[in-house]
């Protein structure tokens, strides 16, 4: 499908007068759930796409007299298979929030006080621009610093950054799969989706996938698993409810899965197992993989990661017993260790050796569906190289995203040059980055703050402007492809008129835009927007039927083998899946994945390793009401051995203390955590007043967490961290 690009004659052309603003209707809390009790009778469906996090399961929202009533999944999108969990159906609470953010405020105390003062949008967009164009005229464009996690409207954000002129956007990717996603791409030129429906051996490194929702990953292990299609081998110090689904799982010594892997290629090559033909037709490097794992024996793996080494032989015969139907599930979150990027690569050659590539239950590129693109006006490239220094330190990581944690070692130290501004939209670095402390320094540092949010996040509270923006159900975004092994197309209109005096993103980035001399990158409105996007699906009134759908998906099943002709060039820079790599090599990385033992807590401390639970996502929904009630504070799995040891009793306080902080947690002894690390879940502690059910309630992790990082893809590396565990 053809490019467009947006000027106001092409949307005069195409879309005429769009409505109003959505933001412009503003009714009090009060009076608004008045109307809605006497006014039951106008119920409205309307199909809309989730935001309570990255997976965007296609929602229909029942709305009466004017209230969201309930939200029911949309079974026409094939991703979220009809599905809406725990937290799709607790959105209805961010509307309805008495805490969330109903008006932009300015900081009137110190930063983190939590004086605030209700100002008007022009009197936030104004002071905002102020102290924008003051960094710029002392420090250039490049003295300010754009972050954004994923998000629909997140586009708007990050142009308004390139249009003003910084080099410096960071994304959330290395603190989450940046590794994973580098790895994949370096040996099959591309991340593909995994098969787990039709999958009947399945593998998983600590992806907990049961609790850590992806879809349709989860729901296809449902039916997978549960109906006992597939079998299902689980590693995980942890015993997660993914471990008590799975067939056999391994409280995997933490950090040592690479040995597995490498063990269970040995064995396959040394047993002749793997798939000769796919091998020779499609890859490259095989050869010096046979000479590097001969090393890597299953005995010596036992050693390594716990795991019975009768076990590793007799799961590497399972595995390419059942392959092309056999995988080794990636995993999302690889924020763990700093040789990520090696355990990550070392999974994709095993599942390329048995030739799962793009098969009925391996792994498949995935599709996408068109849908009408958009360049905005041309602005000048920045002039200034970005203070990650991510060329240099990075070679091959993705460059649009930035390396996080390099990015704040920088600018804490000023060099290359000094960054004064921050700009944060729909993340928070103090949750989500390791070492609050390091944060707050970071924090302490800029002249000025600017945080677009739905609610009081503990990066808001240090902020010194605070823009609400209006919350999905009462927004409309931008149409979203959401490419797979069955693509959709979803969309998010308007479900209710926003209930406070709030603003979707575009409007803040309007706001800001005008002030500084940019309003010609943004002069359209969202419905032009969407309008113009959907006259480039290829599907007779897209416009009706996505209003009316919300969904639109590719008819008939998904296709395999596309990419398995003699004449399939991988985008790898040999045109084949890339066992051996000479890219790594000329970066200075190891071509193959080598072993190196990850270091190991001394007596008495412990490693601490993190994860999720199906009801919360990350940090930000622990003060959702209805989320809340499943827990109500965080706490801190303890082994009962070294519990006894140290006088531990299950339900009494604990003060966990890292190289960087120390925090007090309740102690929850449990058999179900190796003895040898510590696990808690993320989102408590808060140090925001205005998330009045988490304020200083458990703990927050990021205060333990130590800085470090995988050496390839920059990606954080969070369960490098040693603790001390002491009664309270
Ligand atoms: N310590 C620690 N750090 C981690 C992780 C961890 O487990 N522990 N996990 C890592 C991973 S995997 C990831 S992906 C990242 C995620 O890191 P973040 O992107 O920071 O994660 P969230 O907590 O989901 O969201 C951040 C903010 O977005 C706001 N928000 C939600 N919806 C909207 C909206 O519609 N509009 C706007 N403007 N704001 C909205 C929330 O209120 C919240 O304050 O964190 C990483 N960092
Ligand atoms: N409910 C819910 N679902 C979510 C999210 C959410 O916040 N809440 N976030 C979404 C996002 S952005 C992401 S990235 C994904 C994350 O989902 P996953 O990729 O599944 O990652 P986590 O659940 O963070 O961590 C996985 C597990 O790794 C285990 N682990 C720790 N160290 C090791 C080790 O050395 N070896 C092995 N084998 N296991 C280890 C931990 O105990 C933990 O149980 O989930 C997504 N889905
Ligand atoms: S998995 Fe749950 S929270 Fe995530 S998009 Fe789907 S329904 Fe919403
Ligand atoms: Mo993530």
């Amino acid at each position: 499908m053809g490019t467009t690009r947006m000027d106001r004659r092409f949307f005069l052309k195409t879309a005429g007068a769009a409505a109003g603003s959505a933001a412009t209707v503003q009714v009090g809390c009060l009076t608004y759930f008045k109307k809605g009790r006497s006014a039951s009778a106008d119920r409205r469906e309307v199909p809309t796409t989730c935001e309570l996090c990255p997976n965007k399961c296609s929602a229909i929202a029942v709305v009466e007299g004017g209230l969201v009533k309930k939200l029911n999944p949309n079974p026409e999108n094939p991703k979220s298979r009809d599905m809406l969990c725990a937290r799709g159906n607790a959105a209805i609470k961010q509307v309805y929030d008495p805490d969330r953010l109903k008006q932009p405020m300015i900081r009137v105390g110190a930063r983190g006080e939590g004086k605030w003062k209700p100002v008007s949008w022009d009197e936030a967009f104004d002071f905002a621009a102020k102290k924008l164009a003051e960094v710029k005229a002392k420090y250039g464009p490049e003295g300010t610093l754009w972050s954004s996690t994923e998000g629909f409207q997140e586009v708007f954000f990050k142009n308004l950054g390139l249009a003003f002129g910084s080099p410096n956007l960071v994304r959330h990717p290395t603190l989450c799969l940046a590794s994973v996603n580098l790895a994949y791409s370096a040996t099959f030129g591309t991340v593909p989706s995994f098969d787990l429906l039709n999958s009947r051996y399945v593998i998983m490194s600590g992806a907990n996938r049961f609790e850590s929702i992806i879809t349709p990953d989860t729901m296809d292990l449902i039916g997978g698993v549960m109906e006992r299609k597939a079998k299902l081998i689980y590693l995980d110090p942890r015993f997660t409810v993914t471990a008590s689904k799975a067939d056999e799982w391994y409280p995997v010594k933490p950090g040592t899965d690479l040995a597995f892997i490498l063990a269970m290629i040995h064995v396959i090559i040394a047993e002749n197992r793997h798939s000769k033909e796919f091998v020779a037709a499609y890859t490259t490097g095989f050869d010096q993989l046979v000479e590097h794992v001969k090393q890597y024996t299953p005995e010596w793996a036992e050693r390594e990661t716990e795991i019975p080494a009768r076990d590793i032989i007799r799961i590497a015969r399972e595995f390419s017993d059942a392959a092309p139907r056999s995988l080794y599930y990636a995993g999302r979150r690889s924020s763990w260790y700093q040789n990520d990027f090696q355990m990550r690569r070392a999974q994709a050659i095993l599942n390329a050796i048995v030739g799962n590539w793009d098969q009925l239950g391996g792994m498949v590129p995935n599709a996408k569906l068109p849908k009408g693109e958009f360049l905005f006006m041309p602005w000048d490239e920045p002039k200034a190289p970005r203070v990650d220094e991510i060329d240099k330190h990075f070679p091959l990581a993705a460059k649009g995203d930035g390396v996080y944690l390099k990015l704040r070692e920088n600018v804490l130290s000023g060099k290359p040059y000094p960054v004064k501004a921050w700009m944060v939209y729909k993340q928070d670095p103090m949750n989500a980055m390791p070492d609050q402390a390091k944060t707050l320094k970071m924090i302490e540092g800029m002249d000025f703050i600017a945080v677009i949010d739905v609610q009081m996040s503990d990066m808001a509270w240090y902020a010194d402007v605070v823009f609400p923006e209006s919350v999905y159900l009462e927004r409309t975004d931008p149409v979203e492809v959401m490419p797979g092994i069955w693509p959709a197309v979803v969309y998010r209109q308007q479900v209710v008129k926003p209930i406070h005096d709030t603003k979707p993103n575009l409007e803040i980035v309007q706001g800001l835009a005008k002030r500084l001399g940019l309003s010609d990158y943004f002069d359209f409105t969202i419905e032009q927007w969407v309008d113009a996007e959907f006259k480039e699906l290829p599907i007779p009134l897209a416009a009706e039927h996505m209003k009316k759908h919300g969904v639109w998906a590719a008819s008939g099943q998904p296709s395999y083998g596309k990419t398995l002709t003699p004449d399939h060039r991988f985008v790898t820079k040999t045109g084949k899946i890339e066992i051996f790599s000479e890219r790594l090599q000329e970066a200075g990385y190891d071509p193959l994945p080598v072993y190196s033992a990850p270091k190991q807590p001394p007596e008495n401390r412990f490693r601490l390793i993190l994860g999720r639970v199906g009801y919360f996502t990350h940090a930000n929904q622990s003060n959702n009401v209805w989320l809340n009630e499943f827990m109500k504070e965080n706490d801190l799995w303890i082994n009962p051995k070294p519990a006894a040891r140290m006088n531990i009793k299950d339900g009494s306080y604990v003060t966990v203390t890292s190289s960087v902080g120390a925090v007090k947690l309740r102690a929850r002894v449990t058999e179900e955590i190796r003895p040898d690390c510590v696990f808690m879940l993320h989102g408590f502690g808060k140090k925001s007043k205005m998330q009045s059910l988490v304020y200083n309630v458990g703990a927050s992790d990021a205060v333990l967490l130590e800085t470090a990082w995988d050496q390839v893809s920059g990606n954080a590396a969070f369960h490098e961290t040693f603790v001390n565990v002491a009664t309270a």
